[in-house]
């Protein structure tokens, strides 16, 4: 048997050299699109950078977390706390305490961001950076509604809240909307989202300092009790006729931090140490009707000084009510101190307000938080951390507390 001759194709000869250009060609395609793509997120992130600069915008995002461990070490961007060494004067004004002044590092890292559950919220106190601050007395507590009384009975003082608004300050208002008023927290009926602090704070008529949650309160058992409701103006007010100012944010925040440096609370890194709550906060669900559990002794607001003092001897600098402090309020207010180098002595704020949430409104920083204040929303009983406030506004989580200069004996600070 004759062996097989091999068939021969029938058809027209294969070519190979399609398959490669098609390959090419497809190679291309992926190549183009792909640096397209990575051309286009690089312009993105440019511009998105530009924004960032310009002025009144938030600086750019903090780097990685960090340890707060405020020894000044390579790992933290926190120095060391130098206060001054020289004695107070002999006699302290009544309830206030001595700040020694000195220099610090002041604001709050990316550790303090990464504990709420709200990104952002602390990026206004970014960078850290060194502050010098004379040293001064300081209310060792907030003002209180008996001392408020005082004042209000010494000189016949009406608050913002108790006049009625008028049509020049809210010329697009009807004229029976403009009742003398203030907000109030009013806790929602069922969760909601995070996003509008409009849905748990409104406007009730008749509420101010002597009636802090509307006609129906009073400040009957609240004499020790901070005075809520107050605007910007009339806790100058009060300080003015005590004798005494607002603090400088700086000044706040030296005091505040008691001598510590870089901790997270004016007490140290842990919000709970030996299981025991340090301020009056929010646990629970915010802003539910209900949520607030008290768990750390309060439901609501707390007489002052019922939790121990920081190591200067002030109370409640965390939680509790927020405080008024003398700066005006911009989100880039750090970032442009950082830039400008060096130690920063005894800062005033900047010159104007700015705020790019709501550009027309005037606002002054409050510190220390208040007892509305949960890692859900608003962490900002940690103590590097910033609010804000329109002047004019009050509100029953918001107070303030007053210093006075201090003058050393041996002229050093
Ligand atoms: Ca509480």
């Amino acid at each position: 048997m004759s062996k097989r001759a091999p068939s021969r194709p029938t058809g027209p000869p294969k070519l190979s050299w399609p398959k490669y250009v098609l390959a090419a060609v497809s190679l291309f395609v992926v190549v183009t699109v792909y640096w397209t793509l990575q051309e286009v997120k690089r312009l993105q992130r440019a511009k998105d950078a530009s924004q960032d600069l310009r002025p009144g915008q938030l600086p750019p995002p903090a780097p990685p977390a960090s340890p707060t461990n405020g020894t000044g070490s390579s790992l933290s961007p926190f120095g060391p706390t130098i206060a001054s060494k020289a004695p107070a004067p002999a006699s302290a004004p009544e309830g206030m305490v001595w700040i020694p002044g000195g220099e610090f590092s002041m604001g709050s890292d990316a550790a303090s961001e990464s504990l709420c559950g709200l990104p952002g919220v602390t990026r206004d106190a970014m960078p850290i950076h060194r502050v010098y601050v004379d040293a001064f007395w300081m209310d060792a507590t907030e003002v209180t509604n008996e001392q408020f009384e005082q004042f209000v009975k010494a000189t016949g003082y009406i608050t913002v809240a108790e006049q009625k608004p008028t049509q020049e300050e809210f010329p697009t208002a009807p004229p029976e909307n403009l009742i003398a008023g203030s907000t109030v927290f009013t806790a929602t009926p069922q969760p909601v989202k995070l996003d509008n602090y409009f849905q748990w704070w409104r406007y009730v008529a008749g509420a101010n300092w002597r009636h802090p949650s509307g006609p129906e309160s009073d400040l009957a058992g609240r004499a020790k009790y901070p005075v809520v409701q107050i605007a910007y103006e009339d806790a100058v007010a009060y300080a003015k006729w005590a004798g005494k100012r607002l603090p400088t944010e700086a000044e706040w925040e030296f005091a505040a931090r008691g001598g510590l440096a870089g901790r997270l609370y004016a007490w140290g890194d842990e919000l709970k140490p030996g299981g025991k709550f340090q301020a009056n906060i929010y646990q629970g669900h915010f802003p539910v009707e209900g949520g607030d559990t008290g768990e750390d002794g309060f439901k609501g607001v707390a007489p002052v000084a019922q939790y121990p003092p920081n190591p200067y001897g002030l109370y409640d600098v965390a939680g509790n009510v927020w405080e008024w402090v003398s700066d005006w309020y911009r989100p880039d207010t750090y970032a442009r101190l950082k830039v400008a180098g060096g130690v920063a002595r005894n800062p005033q704020g900047p010159d104007a307000p700015y705020d790019p949430a709501e550009p027309t409104e005037k606002k002054r920083v409050h510190r220390g938080g208040s007892y509305l204040c949960t890692d859900r929303y608003c962490t900002r009983y940690m103590v590097g951390t910033r609010g804000k406030g329109e002047v004019r506004t009050a509100s029953n989580h918001l107070g303030f507390r007053c210093v006075k200069a201090g003058t050393n004996p041996g002229g050093q600070n």
